[in-house]
């Protein structure tokens, strides 16, 4: 792996070269948390991979090639083809690489990785809500929303009775959704899993993994890095480095 800390490509620079054969690119952003999902993906099944990290508060005119949207995170083969979304880029490295497998290959397991996913999908919104809220508010609100979201993953643990959930080892799912996870103590949204001790223990044993634990973002970076990003600051992306 290459280019994890390099400073990200903004306006103007030049688009980076073709992919060096055996490896694979990704287009990504040191903080965001949709990107360490590929990340993750990318480090559990031990891929080759270079990272081109992208400054989202001024982003180079050619990263919407790469992207129409223009979002983190992108790949990019050595053969020039480009996969974008988050989980789309998840499920295309776990087939088109040899390795361990994350996603189940039982159709109904497979079913229920995805039934997590969309049970988890409020999170990520209701975070940037809570991120973005105005100074004035508590955002108790928002908390108590989150731990309605929280009882329903409790819940899918405890009918499941793993530690993990795909099953007693760790799965596509689980990486899928940890980044917004290992965001909540910096956030101080931690109180929000009080009362979902099986996410807790869940929670305690996402850290102990190797992919995990070797892409744990620095909580002093982090916040510096989020107050730069919500004053729109092309600084932010590059915080700390
Ligand atoms: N649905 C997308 C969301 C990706 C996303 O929102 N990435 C953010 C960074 S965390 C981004 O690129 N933001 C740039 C922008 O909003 O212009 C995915 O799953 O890949």
């Amino acid at each position: 792996m290459s280019g994890g800390s390099a400073r990200s490509l903004a306006k103007g620079s030049a688009p980076p070269g073709p992919v060096p054969q055996g490896l694979i690119r990704v287009y990504s952003m040191r903080f965001c948390p949709f990107a360490q999902r590929t990340l993750l993906v990318l480090k559990a099944k031990g891929i080759g991979h270079e990272i081109i990290n992208i400054n989202l508060k001024n982003k180079p005119e050619w990263f919407f090639t790469k992207n129409p949207f223009g979002l983190v995170p992108v790949l990019e083969n050595s053969q020039g083809q480009l996969i974008y979304e988050s989980a789309i880029t998840c499920e295309y490295l776990d087939e088109a690489y040899p390795g361990k497998k994350l996603l189940p290959d039982d159709p109904y397991e497979k079913a229920c990785q995805k039934m997590v996913f969309e049970l988890f999908s409020k999170v990520p919104p209701l975070v940037t809500s809570f991120i973005r809220r105005q100074n004035n508010e508590d955002g108790s609100g928002l908390k108590e929303e989150l731990r309605k979201e929280f009882s329903k993953l409790e819940e899918v643990l405890t009918n499941k009775k793993t530690t993990f959930f795909g099953g007693n080892s760790l799965s596509m799912i689980d990486y899928l959704i940890w980044p917004w996870f290992e965001r909540l103590e910096v956030l101080e949204l931690n109180e929000c899993v009080d009362h979902t001790p099986k996410l807790k223990l869940w929670m305690a044993a996402m850290r102990e993994d190797p992919a995990v634990s070797s892409l744990l973002i620095e909580t002093k970076a982090f916040r510096g890095f989020l107050d730069l990003y919500l004053q729109n600051s092309p600084e932010a992306c590059d915080y700390g480095l």
